[in-house]
């Protein structure tokens, strides 16, 4: 019985010497550094495992993914038995708490605008608002989507929420389902996206997810880059429907030179970094999920796989 990781390195994250003094009973092999019988892998942590690389391990029964998303593992190629778990701590949660409050403070101020305006040396006035004239709407009421309401709760936003199952959140406006998406857009000054990629969200912010917004709103997409229709999103700050976005997911990533992402003045764009895991947090999560396989309890953040997240 071995648990293999496969490139945590490039991501910072050395959990060897974590899950050897949580979990010693666990042997906890390298690819491409240990010696590996491809029998005895029973566990896979990685964030991108190629579908050839899982296919070498007959007796899989989990890959543990190192993001909170798992659209970027191969799960067309895995077979229907291997559960998959996704990544929930609190460094990710943190993380993305404080990217959507930044996100939201900057467009809510006009941050695209007066940047703009200096870089072509303008003093340009503008008039400004208080939070309490924007509002925001989350796409997404999951760990993430609840931090960031909470961050966003105190500087004075009216919020709202939208997600698949009805929620009850306090001091925000709930919309579930299809039935609630016009009437949530139709109040969302600040769209966030912090859905996960799923058949059913991919392409969501699009020209008619747009044209239900109030004019001249904004959007966030932290969820990913499949979510967004790039050709939409120019048209819709061409017309001035919308005024601005912020960006941290691409479809694809990197995203190539020359995009017109790169100097759309009216794009914030950073390079998928809203939130990261984190070394010691979440390498005590794969620790706690290893301790809870063997004691056959749940595991935290085992995602339903005919649901897709
Ligand atoms: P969760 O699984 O905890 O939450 C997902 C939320 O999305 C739930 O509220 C769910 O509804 C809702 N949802 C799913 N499908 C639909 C749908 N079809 N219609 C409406 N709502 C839907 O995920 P997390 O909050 O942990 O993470 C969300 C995503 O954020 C990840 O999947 C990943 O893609 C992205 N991410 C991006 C990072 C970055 O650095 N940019 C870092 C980490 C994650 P319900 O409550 O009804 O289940
Ligand atoms: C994640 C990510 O899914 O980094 O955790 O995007």
């Amino acid at each position: 019985m071995t648990l293999l990781y496969h490139g945590l390195e490039q991501r910072g994250l050395v959990w060897r010497d974590i899950v050897a003094s949580r979990v010693p009973e666990m042997p906890f092999l390298r690819w491409g550094h240990d010696e590996v019988d491809p029998e005895a892998v029973r566990y896979i942590a990685a964030w991108n495992a190629p579908g050839e690389f899982i296919a070498q391990f007959p007796n899989l029964e989990i890959l543990f993914s190192v993001g909170a998303g798992i659209d970027q593992l191969p799960l067309a190629d895995l077979p229907p038995q291997v559960r998959v778990v996704r990544m929930v701590e609190q460094g990710i949660i943190t993380g993305m708490a404080e990217y959507v409050a930044m996100a939201c403070l900057a467009l809510h101020r006009d941050l695209p605008f007066f940047i703009s305006e200096q870089r072509a040396g303008r003093w340009s006035y503008r008039h400004t608002r208080l939070a309490s004239e924007s509002r925001v709407g989350i796409m997404g009421l999951g760990e993430l989507g609840r931090a960031a309401l909470e961050i966003l709760k105190p500087l004075g936003f009216p919020l709202s929420g939208w997600s698949r199952s009805p929620r009850e959140i306090a001091g925000v406006t709930c919309f579930a389902g299809e039935a609630g998406f016009d009437a949530f857009l139709a109040q969302a000054d600040i769209l966030v996206c912090l859905l996960p990629l799923t058949d059913e969200t991919r392409g969501i912010l699009c020209r008619e997810t747009f044209a239900r917004m109030p004019a001249g709103s904004a959007v966030v997409n932290a969820g990913r880059g499949g979510h967004l229709v790039a050709e939409d999103l120019v048209e819709a700050l061409a017309s001035g429907q919308l005024r601005a976005a912020m960006l941290d997911v691409t479809a694809p990533e990197p995203l190539p030179e020359g995009h017109v992402f790169y100097s759309h003045p009216a794009i914030f764009l950073t390079p998928h970094v809203a939130a990261e895991t984190r070394h010691e947090t979440a390498g005590n999560v794969l620790a706690d999920n290893i301790e809870r396989l063997l004691a056959g309890e749940p595991l935290l953040g085992e995602v339903d796989r005919s649901r897709g997240y």
